[in-house]
């Protein structure tokens, strides 16, 4: 397999911790989609990493997508439970931390992407909002629980350290550790991690 992606992408990095997690050997292909002759068209019509290239030369993609494809590949570290509830209560964390994150993505362009008299003062500020609703609700559905969901490490974990890792990369003045010291904790002994430790953005 070869897995299309960026050093600095939570989604990458979330699909990294997952194969490293599930001892899946891979390719890793960087790739700039923001460069002029970068041909991640090729693979995902969309243009975003990450994307996921089989064997036979299929392609697969969103993060979304490649995460619950990698998780039957093997019994090995599972990620996503198989009963129908505890799995939708996993992807609705996965769905909250990717949103944080694209919530936050989407100032980063705002200000990086476009001239400064057409930026939105009012479309970022209605991502910020997305992104402090989103800690928020994460701080209170893991109280004080050691994981996110259950008792034990999910693809939930995997997607929160990925997106909290990246805003602190990102956005170190939104000081998220501070205001929720029980996220905090968790990203730190999600850090000890191998998955983690290879992966952090850069
Ligand atoms: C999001 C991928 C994405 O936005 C997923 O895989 O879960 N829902 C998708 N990837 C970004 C890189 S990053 O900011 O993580 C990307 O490839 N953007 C290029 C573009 O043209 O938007």
């Amino acid at each position: 397999m070869k897995l299309i992606g960026s050093l600095g992408s939570p989604y990458v990095r979330k699909v990294r911790v997952v194969m490293a997690e599930k001892k899946l050997d891979y390719t890793f292909v960087l790739e700039d989609v923001w460069a002029e002759n970068s041909t991640i068209q090729i693979s995902n019509p969309l243009g975003k990493v990450p994307c996921l290239v089989m064997e036979d030369g299929g392609a697969m993609f969103d993060s979304h997508v490649i995460v619950e494809y990698l998780d039957t590949l093997t019994p090995v570290g599972k990620l996503i439970p198989a009963n129908t509830r505890e799995r939708a209560e996993v992807k609705c964390w996965e769905a909250l931390a990717d949103g944080i994150a694209e919530a936050a993505i989407l100032m980063r362009l705002e200000r990086l992407q476009r001239p400064v008299e057409q930026q939105s003062e009012a479309w970022v500020a209605r991502q910020r909002s997305k992104v402090e609703a989103g800690l928020k609700a994460m701080a209170v559905g893991l109280a004080e629980k050691p994981f996110c969901s259950g008792n034990h490490y999910t693809l939930a974990d995997v997607a929160v350290g990925c997106a909290l890792g990246w805003l602190s990369f990102r956005f170190p003045e939104i000081e998220w550790r501070d205001t929720y010291p029980t996220l905090a904790k968790l990203c730190d002994k999600l850090s000890e991690r191998a998955s983690f430790k290879d992966t952090a953005p850069q």
